[in-house]
């Protein structure tokens, strides 16, 4: 059937309350006006920040919504205006936005885009593209919303990717993949022989890991308080892992006996403060750098002895990597088709997407590292 131009009608998993199981719906999805597209998610991952953002981590969130941000699909039809892709082509929706024109946008020390709306409220223009379920609005997150079989994107938050990629695999590259890696190659710059520690080997952590071993790290040490990640960790690269729990001094004192004084670089992947501190105080004084990848509660504040940093240690923080979403992910689905990486060792389940609420499952109990719902 023609869709092209008609309201779509399609399965979406909504969250009407806070921290709430998703229920499965049927969902208008309206035709995409000037600069928007309409695409067909084929398959989205589950990642820490769709439950956080369930469980209301986040200022600008508003229920009932449609959460997800970490997906592959195609093009079903396109706006007026469109000219970055059209119906067929296979897209990666973007959290981060690349609009093109911004100061930040021109900037190529930066991949922040001043129309990113996750962490302030969502611009007018960005309000007016909205999902109904019986006869209710619904709420978009991160402008992308990628539980639902059907979305509307803006064109600068549309990557057009290689008509062979897997979809299954690469919407990984949507977020917690580029997340994790680029904070490693692109943020850190991570160099050969260095250490490495990473809190937290959640699917962002692990894919910081990877970046720490492609850019020839001699020593990477992963921290976690579940165990059953070490496995997987060593896998990719992990030297040693440690768990807090396992010692009664600090994390960071242990890090530091370890590595004679602390490592090169760290990276918090956990999204608490308290262990952004544990990472920039282990990393060594004078040289060593801390990434803050993962995002706390916008209630919760960092208190922090500034001598840390005044001897010398550079505290730094990212969004998606510092990936420029419409330029960098294509290059990154080629890289990973070309086995730079390998993205199948993060995918540790598949699911029909009606099975959204035993994904999240799988992810309170810490029994995944990223489930794939395939539409
Ligand atoms: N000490 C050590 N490890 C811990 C602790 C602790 N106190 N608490 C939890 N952990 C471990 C968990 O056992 C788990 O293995 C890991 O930390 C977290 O992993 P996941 O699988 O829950 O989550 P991820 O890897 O999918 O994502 C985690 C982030 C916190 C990085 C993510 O939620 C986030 O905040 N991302 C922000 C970066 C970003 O760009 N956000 C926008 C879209 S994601
Ligand atoms: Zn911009
Ligand atoms: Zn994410």
């Amino acid at each position: 059937m023609e869709t092209t131009g008609k309201v779509i009608k399609c399965r979406a998993a909504i969250s009407w309350e806070t921290g709430k199981p998703f229920s499965i719906e049927e969902v208008e999805v309206p035709a995409p006006k000037a600069h928007e597209i309409r695409v067909k998610i084929a398959a989205t991952g589950i990642c820490g920040t769709d439950e956080h953002a369930l469980h209301g981590y986040f200022s600008n969130i508003e229920f009932p919504i449609i959460l997800g941000h970490e997906a592959a699909g195609i093009v079903e039809s396109v706006g007026e205006g469109v000219t970055s892709v059209k119906p067929g082509d296979k897209v990666i929706p973007l959290f981060m936005p690349q609009c093109g024109e911004c100061v930040c946008c021109q900037n190529p020390n930066t991949n922040l885009c001043l129309n990113y709306s996750a962490d302030k409220p969502r611009s007018p223009e960005d309000k007016k593209i909205t999902f109904t379920c019986k006869g209710k609005q619904i709420h978009r997150m991160a402008s992308i919303s990628t539980f639902s079989e059907y979305t509307i994107l803006q064109e600068s938050a549309c990557a057009k990717i290689d008509a062979k990629a897997p979809l299954d695999k690469v919407c990984l590259i949507g977020c917690g993949f580029s997340t994790g890696y680029g904070s490693a190659v692109n943020i850190a710059k991570v160099q050969p022989g260095s250490t490495c520690a990473v809190f937290g080997l959640g699917g962002v952590g692990l894919s910081v890991l990877i970046g720490c071993k492609v850019a020839g790290a001699a020593r990477i040490i992963g921290v976690d308080i579940n165990k059953t990640k070490f496995a997987k960790a060593k896998e990719l690269g992990a030297t040693d892992c440690i768990s807090p729990q396992d010692n009664d001094k600090p994390i960071h004192e242990v890090l530091t006996e370890m590595t004679n004084g602390g490592v090169h670089y760290s990276f918090e992947c956990i999204g608490q403060t308290d262990s952004m501190i544990e990472a920039l105080k282990s990393s060594h004084s004078g040289y060593g750098t801390t990434v803050i990848v993962g995002v706390a509660p916008f209630t919760d504040k960092m208190a922090l002895d500034p001598m840390l940093l005044t001897t010398g240690r550079t505290l730094k923080g990212a969004l998606f990597g510092g990936w420029k979403g419409k330029t960098c992910v294509p290059k990154l689905v080629s890289d990973s088709m070309a086995k730079k990486f390998n993205l199948d060792k993060l995918v540790t389940h598949t699911l029909p997407f009606e099975k959204i609420n035993e994904g999240f499952e799988l992810l309170r109990a810490g029994k995944s590292i990223r489930t794939i719902l395939i539409f």
